[in-house]
C-alpha cells in the first residue's frame, strides 16, 4: 500500500522514465525498430522493475494514468527520433488488458497520434498471449485499435494457451518468442518449439520476433532461420532516449 502511494504520485514527480531496447530485422537491415520499457526511480528506493510495480498498477487501477504516459512518452520519444535520423522507427509499446478495456482507449490513442505526429504504422502494440481472453471482447477493440493504422504483437508467445483457430482470427500482425524457448537454443541443442512458432508465423503471413538473444549460437541459429527480427542482449541491453538519441546522431 505504501508502494501503491508512491507509485499515485510517480507521474507528476516525473520518477518514471522509459528505457529502448533495439530490435534488429536480420533481413532488411535498415528497418529500424525497438521496444520501450519503463522504469521507476523511487526517490528512497531507487530504481523499481516493472515487475515490481506493473502489478501493483494494475490492481490499483493506476495502470491507466501509468500507460498513458508510457504511450505519449514513446510516441513524442520516437517522433523525435525519427526527425533526427530522417527515416522511419518503429517503437513497440506493452499493454496491460486494463488499459486495453479502459473507456476510450481508442479515442486516448488517436488523439495521442495525433498530438505527436508520430504516423500510425511506426507504433506497435504489444498484448500477452496469456492475456488474450474470450474473443467476443476482444476483436472489437483490436480492430478498432487497427482503424489506426497501428499494428499488434502478441507477446511471451508460446507461453498462453491460445488455440490454433483463435490466433487465426485474432488481428494480429507479429508473433514475438518468448524468451524461455530461446534460452534452450545451445550450441548442441535446438529448440522444437521456436521452429515450430516461426514456421507458424510464417504460414500465417505474420513478423516472428525471437526475444531474449543472448548467445552468438542463438543469433546464428535465428540467422539461419525464418526468423524476421530478434532482440536481446546480444544486440543491445536496453537503453535510456539519451543514449539511443546520441547514438543515432552517430549513425547519420
Ligand atoms: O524491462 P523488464 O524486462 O524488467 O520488464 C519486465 C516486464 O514488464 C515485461 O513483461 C514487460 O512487458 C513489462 N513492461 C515493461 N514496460 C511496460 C509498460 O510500459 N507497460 C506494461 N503494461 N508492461 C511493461
Ligand atoms: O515481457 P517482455 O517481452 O515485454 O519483457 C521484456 C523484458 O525482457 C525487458 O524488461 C528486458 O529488460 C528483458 N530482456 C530483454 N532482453 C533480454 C535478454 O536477452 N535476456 C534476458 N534475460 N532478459 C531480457
Ligand atoms: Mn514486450
Ligand atoms: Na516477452
Amino acid at each position: 500500500l505504501l508502494l501503491e502511494n508512491d507509485l499515485y504520485n510517480a507521474i507528476q514527480n516525473n520518477e518514471l522514465f522509459l528505457q529502448y531496447q533495439p530490435q534488429l530485422k536480420l533481413k532488411t537491415k535498415h528497418e529500424i525498430s525497438m521496444e520501450a520499457l519503463v522504469r521507476w526511480k523511487h526517490p528512497k528506493k531507487g530504481l523499481i522493475a516493472p515487475s515490481d510495480f506493473i502489478p501493483i498498477a494494475e490492481e490499483s487501477g493506476l495502470i491507466v494514468p501509468i500507460g498513458k504516459w508510457v504511450l505519449e512518452t514513446a510516441c513524442r520519444q520516437t517522433k523525435e527520433l525519427q526527425e533526427t535520423l530522417g527515416h522511419p522507427i518503429t517503437v513497440a509499446v506493452n499493454l496491460s488488458l486494463g488499459q486495453l478495456f479502459h473507456e476510450n482507449f481508442a479515442e486516448v490513442l488517436r488523439s495521442i497520434l495525433k498530438e505527436t505526429k508520430l504516423p500510425p504504422k511506426s507504433l506497435q502494440l504489444e498484448i500477452t498471449e496469456t492475456m488474450t481472453m474470450d474473443k467476443s471482447f476482444l476483436m472489437p477493440i483490436l480492430g478498432e485499435l487497427k482503424a489506426l493504422g497501428i499494428t499488434i504483437a502478441l507477446d511471451d508467445f508460446g507461453k498462453g494457451y491460445s488455440s490454433l483457430s483463435y490466433l487465426k482470427d485474432l488481428p494480429v500482425d507479429c508473433l514475438k518468442i518468448d524468451r524461455d524457448f530461446v534460452k534452450n537454443i545451445t550450441e548442441n541443442e535446438h529448440e522444437p518449439l521456436v521452429d515450430l512458432i516461426i514456421s507458424m508465423a510464417k504460414h500465417l503471413k505474420l513478423n516472428v520476433v525471437a526475444e531474449g538473444v543472448e548467445t552468438m549460437e542463438q543469433f546464428n541459429y535465428l540467422l539461419n532461420s525464418e526468423c524476421d527480427a530478434i532482440q536481446g542482449y546480444l544486440i543491445s541491453k536496453p537503453s535510456s532516449f539519451e543514449t539511443i538519441m546520441k547514438n543515432s546522431k552517430c549513425l547519420k
